[in-house]
């Protein structure tokens, strides 16, 4: 009881002595938490200091054309879990299609002729990815009936450090359909997984 009045009057000495702080302790009185508002400024991705270099600078960087293949009509082998076919075109690198075992084939109608030059087959760039191997080969058609090959079946290392993607390039060609074909994946060298790709990614040529 003597702390608590020697409180109220040291209090009542402060206001005495200093009254422009009468005006501040309303607001302690009622509880209330004094806050400070500053405006942030506008910013549309992280802003990192210099001194911390952007991984995406080591991305292997991917075309600036449209991505013919996004959100188009896909016929996918049989996918593993949850991982359907409709995810692989999605244009999210969260959601991804995985084959059940190999091989795994993947058709996009692109829904009417385009001219291409460049494909893409990206995995969640997370680091919780580790690398691994996928192999690759890709087809293009007219009638989605024959199917002539663009790009021999070659191996493609999918790195976060370099954004788990890869680019293929090839002669520029008109195609209403696109096919690819996994043949192996080095994260599942038994044959439990498939091939996997969060995004299938076809460029219209510059
Ligand atoms: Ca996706």
């Amino acid at each position: 009881m003597k702390l608590k009045s020697f409180t109220a009057l040291a209090a009542a000495a402060l206001l005495a002595a200093f009254p422009l702080l009468a005006a501040g302790s309303e607001t302690a009185e009622d509880g209330d938490t004094i806050v400070t508002i500053i405006t942030a400024p506008e910013q549309t991705r992280a802003e990192r200091p210099p001194c911390f270099p952007d991984p995406a600078d080591n991305y292997i960087p991917l075309p600036e054309t449209e991505n013919v293949a996004e959100g188009k009509p896909v016929q996918a082998s049989l996918h593993n879990d949850v991982y359907v076919g409709r995810n692989l075109n999605d244009g999210k690198v969260e959601t991804y299609w995985e084959s059940k075992g190999f091989p795994a084939e993947v058709t996009v109608d692109l829904e009417g002729v385009y001219t291409i030059s460049a494909a893409a087959v990206r995995l969640n760039p997370s680091a919780i990815w580790e690398p691994r191997t996928q192999e690759i080969t890709l087809l293009i058609s007219m009638d989605g009936e024959s199917f002539t090959e663009i790009s021999p079946a070659a191996v493609y290392q999918f790195d976060a450090e370099t954004g788990n993607r890869i680019r293929i390039d090839f002669e520029t060609a008109e195609a209403a359909f696109v096919r690819i074909l996994i043949t192996a994946n080095s994260a599942y060298p038994a044959h439990s997984g498939g091939a996997q790709m969060a995004e299938f990614c076809v460029y219209a040529a510059e």
